[in-house]
């Protein structure tokens, strides 16, 4: 089989990509280790800023986003009692969308099954080969029969734990990493949202988020050990946990009930240079992972796969190789704003198990600054409604 684009990973970077490049003519595949159910079933981001609306109205998919997403003009963090609401919209003139990374992801399959693009699912074994020539390959497995995709450009949209950025020598990459202390147990519930809009809290017992997914499903997270286990932690104890780290205001608001979904996700922050090689491109979980505090994991896929179809299409359309070869240095350049900013807001927000009390004066401190400070609401408000592409 031939394609111009081989994506690995049909995750929200390799769906959206494939559907921009369909849009300028551009043909791709997808390859996707898992079934189409199981990537669809999971619970992950809720927060999308405008670029990622953007990309989505550009790939005409943003109907359902439109009628079905909620318009977050703010937000509320507290620290104990103190709490204060950053007024995105008044601060940066923009709001946030709240929209599942599940709707988008389904929203994403929908589009290509409409469009009749090819998604190989359950691919094991899958390898690269040729990246660093001018026709590149890749051999893969279904249902045990060797597969053979031969192609201009490989995409690698396959996550964390992917195999693309393994294709980029040890010699040549270059890995940064923080893995925090604590992990999130996070609870999905059919109850409404304890208020309209998101909660960011940290106490002396560790960070609390309130997310919603409309206004009848709830994300709850609360700050866990790495040795936690789901099933340590009963519903009642989890609502328990949670009422202790959110001011009292919003206690008696909390509508609890049961999970119908519950799991821990460690946190970390990455980020692997370069993002390409060869024929190569990383894209998103592939390349950085950001601890999601900041809702940036999913909204930096999509600015990788922003810079990505825009460098393709000048290749393709253009005959013009500038943007695959600034494709990196542009990518990274967003890529780490993001990162210091996922940093900082979790190094704010959470109770580190060896702080001293040192340490907790100087998160109490910057809260305090925070709250007072419109310049510093604004840098906040600037990076979580999302840079610039
Ligand atoms: P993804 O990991 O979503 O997709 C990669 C795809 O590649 C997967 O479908 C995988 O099955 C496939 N794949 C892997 N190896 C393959 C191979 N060898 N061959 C073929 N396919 C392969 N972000 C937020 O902003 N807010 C959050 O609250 C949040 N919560 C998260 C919770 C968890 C548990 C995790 C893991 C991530 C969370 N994230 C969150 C980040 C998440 O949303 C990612 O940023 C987002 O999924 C990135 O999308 P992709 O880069 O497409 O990677
Ligand atoms: C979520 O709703 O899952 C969510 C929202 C904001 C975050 C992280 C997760 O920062």
């Amino acid at each position: 089989m031939r394609t111009q684009v081989a994506i690995v990973g049909g995750g929200p970077a390799g769906l959206l990509l494939s559907v921009l490049l369909h849009k300028a003519g551009i043909e791709s595949v997808v390859l996707e280790r898992q079934t189409k159910a199981h990537v669809l079933g999971r619970i992950r981001a809720g927060v999308l800023e405008q670029g990622f609306v953007g990309l989505m109205e550009e790939a005409g998919l943003a109907d359902r986003l439109h009628r079905e997403g909620l318009i977050h003009e703010g937000l509320s963090l507290s620290f104990g009692e103190n709490r204060f609401r950053l007024d995105l919209a008044g601060l940066v003139g923009r709001p946030v969308v709240v929209y599942g990374q599940t709707e988008v992801t389904r929203d994403l399959y929908a589009a290509r099954d409409g469009l009749g693009l090819a998604t190989e699912f359950e691919v094991d074994n899958v390898a690269l080969a040729g990246l660093q020539g001018d026709a590149p390959f890749v051999t893969y497995e279904v249902d045990g029969e060797a597969r053979r995709l031969d192609c201009d450009f490989v995409a690698g949209c396959d996550g964390f734990h992917g195999i693309s950025r393994q294709h980029i020598p040890e010699g040549v990459r270059r890995e940064f990493e923080r893995v925090y202390p604590f992990g999130w147990l996070g609870v999905l519930s059919e109850t409404p949202p304890v208020d309209e809009e998101l909660l960011y809290a940290n106490s002396v017992r560790g960070f609390a988020l309130c997310s919603m997914r409309s206004h009848k499903l709830s994300r709850h997270y609360i700050q866990c050990s790495l040795s936690d286990r789901v099933e340590d932690w009963s519903d009642d104890d989890f609502w328990e946990e949670l009422k202790r780290r959110i001011p009292s205001e919003f206690t008696g608001r909390l509508v609890t009930g049961p999970s119908i979904e519950k799991s821990i996700a460690p946190l970390r922050s990455f980020v692997c240079e370069p993002m390409r090689w060869g024929r190569l491109f990383l894209c998103g979980d592939a390349a950085h992972i950001v601890p999601p505090t900041g809702a940036k994991g999913l909204n930096s896929a999509a600015s990788d796969v922003h810079y990505l179809n825009r460098a393709l299409r000048r290749f393709y359309l253009d005959g013009d190789s500038e943007g695959i070869e600034r494709y990196s240095e542009q990518a990274l350049a967003r890529v780490w704003k993001v990162e210091r900013f996922s940093w900082w807001m979790t190094s704010l927000m959470h109770h580190f198990p060896d702080q001293s009390d040192f340490d907790l004066r100087m998160q109490q401190a910057e809260f305090a600054f925070l709250g007072e400070s419109r310049a510093a609401q604004e840098a906040l408000a600037q990076n979580y409604v999302g840079l610039p592409y």
